[in-house]
């Protein structure tokens, strides 16, 4: 049996920050299994965490939709090949913000997997800024109030509240008074940085076996597209995909383009601020020339950091907006590339 972690939370709370941490402080002599799932089919967090792989991890991604629904038997085959590959000490699963923590449990629990997988705390990373405002359970319109949320609270073992550093001052107690409403209660409430957590939280064992949840999240078919666009001879990938509420896109460019940094992210930041683009999360690496660099954006804050990962450029947002008019981003992105002019 293989000790298996699922770290999850919403769109940009902190999971990748919080594994990356967790590797570079993974105890001698074991070997660590990361299996990241994206929501869209080009997948930076995998190429982020690898830039600081230690010669004891390896990091496979499961790109294109939930593992739940969408990429459900890609999780079976690829979980089954990497325990035999590796003999792994422990997998961590990073789940996508936008999936079916509940139907991921689920699966990791059915009649094949329950053989090789035994589960291990269960974290969910949370926002700080979630609790800025006190909870108030009639209020339908509270990020807490959804299904989704909820369930990652029901299904944690250990809630990390992260991102310290914005927090206000009264959250930390509207936080506590909303845990102390929850029952079961939490095994540990961790209050973080960078989701930065000691290892020793991934032995405890999840008390999921006790808990009965069930996954009531319907979710929508998974419709992806990709195609290939050809720009003064070089050629450009893309791709689009669309579920449930959100729909995602994203580019990969050859490795010879170079982008200029500063148009970059006055775009960025453009779109953002730009309403009709309705982006909640961009992330991208970039060959800026001299240096490459990695763009982390979210909505109540971004980062930009060198980036390791050399292998092409990528970029990948996921808007709120189904009916958005794509080209009018890719101008505006391709327009930092001199070559693509
Ligand atoms: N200010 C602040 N920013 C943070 C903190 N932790 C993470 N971030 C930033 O938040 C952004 C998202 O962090 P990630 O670790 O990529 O979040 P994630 O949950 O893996 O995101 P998705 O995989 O897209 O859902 C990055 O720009 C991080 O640098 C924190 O404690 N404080
Ligand atoms: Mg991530
Ligand atoms: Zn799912």
């Amino acid at each position: 049996m293989i000790n298996t972690n699922l770290i999850i939370g919403r769109l940009g709370s902190g999971k990748t920050s919080c594994i990356k941490h967790l590797i570079s402080n993974i105890p001698e002599n074991e070997y660590w299994v990361i299996i990241v799932n994206e929501f869209g089919q080009i997948g930076i967090d995998s190429a982020l965490i690898a830039d600081q792989q230690e010669s004891n991890t390896s990091v496979t991604e499961i790109s294109g939709g939930c593992i739940c629904c969408a990429a459900q038997s890609q999780l079976r085959v690829t979980l089954t090949q990497l325990i035999r590959q590796h003999k792994p000490d422990r997998i961590i699963i990073e789940a996508t913000g936008l999936g079916h923590p509940a139907g991921i449990v689920d699966l990791l629990r059915d009649e094949f997997l329950c053989k090789i997988i035994e589960i291990d705390s269960i974290i969910t990373i949370m926002d700080i800024s979630l609790f800025d405002l006190p909870f108030n359970p009639l209020d339908k319109t509270s990020l807490l109030s959804t299904e989704n949320l909820k369930q990652q609270v029901q299904l944690a073992d250990i809630i990390v509240l992260n991102k310290m550093d914005l927090a206000k001052d009264a959250s930390i107690d509207h936080c506590h008074t909303y845990f102390d409403t929850i029952y079961p209660k939490k095994n540990q409430i961790l209050f973080t940085e960078k989701g930065i957590i000691d290892t020793k939280y991934l032995t405890l064992k999840s008390d999921i076996e006790n808990k009965n949840i069930k996954n009531t999240i319907q979710s929508k078919p998974y419709c992806s597209h990709s195609t290939l666009l050809s720009v003064n001879n070089f050629t450009i990938e893309c791709f689009s995909s669309e579920s449930d509420e959100y729909m995602s896109f994203g580019y990969i460019f050859s490795d010879r383009l170079a982008f200029n940094r500063k148009k970059l992210e006055i775009n960025f930041k453009q779109a953002f601020d730009n309403r009709h683009f309705e982006l909640v999360r961009l992330k991208a690496i970039f060959n800026c020339g001299k240096f490459w660099h990695a763009f982390n954006y979210t909505v109540d804050g971004n980062d930009i950091s060198e980036s390791f990962y050399r292998r092409d450029s990528r970029i990948e947002l996921i808007s709120k907006n189904k009916n958005l008019d794509i080209t009018s981003f890719q101008k505006l992105l391709f327009s930092c590339a001199k070559d693509l002019l």
